[in-house]
C-alpha cells in the first residue's frame, strides 16, 4: 500500500492529532494512521482503488485542519 505524508497546519497539541486520526480511520480505504500535532506530519497508509489523496486531504480539512504539504 503507498504511503503518503501531509504536512498539516493548526494542531496544538495531542486532542487536534486524534480528532485528525479518527477523521482519516473512519475512511474507507484509510489502512493506518500516524499523527505527530508537534512536527504537524501525518504519515496515512492507503489503498489507491478506494480513496485518493484528494480526499485524505479533503477529510482532513474537513476535521478542520489544513493541509499545507
Ligand atoms: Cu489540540
Amino acid at each position: 500500500m503507498p504511503l503518503i505524508q501531509l504536512k498539516i497546519e493548526g494542531m496544538t497539541c495531542g486532542g487536534c492529532a486524534k480528532s485528525i486520526t479518527t477523521a482519516l480511520q473512519s475512511c474507507r480505504g484509510v489502512r493506518s494512521v500516524t499523527v505527530d500535532h508537534n512536527s504537524g506530519l501525518a504519515e496515512i497508509d492507503f489503498d489507491p482503488e478506494q480513496i485518493s489523496v484528494e480526499q485524505i486531504k479533503t477529510a482532513v480539512a474537513e476535521s478542520g485542519f489544513d493541509v499545507i504539504g
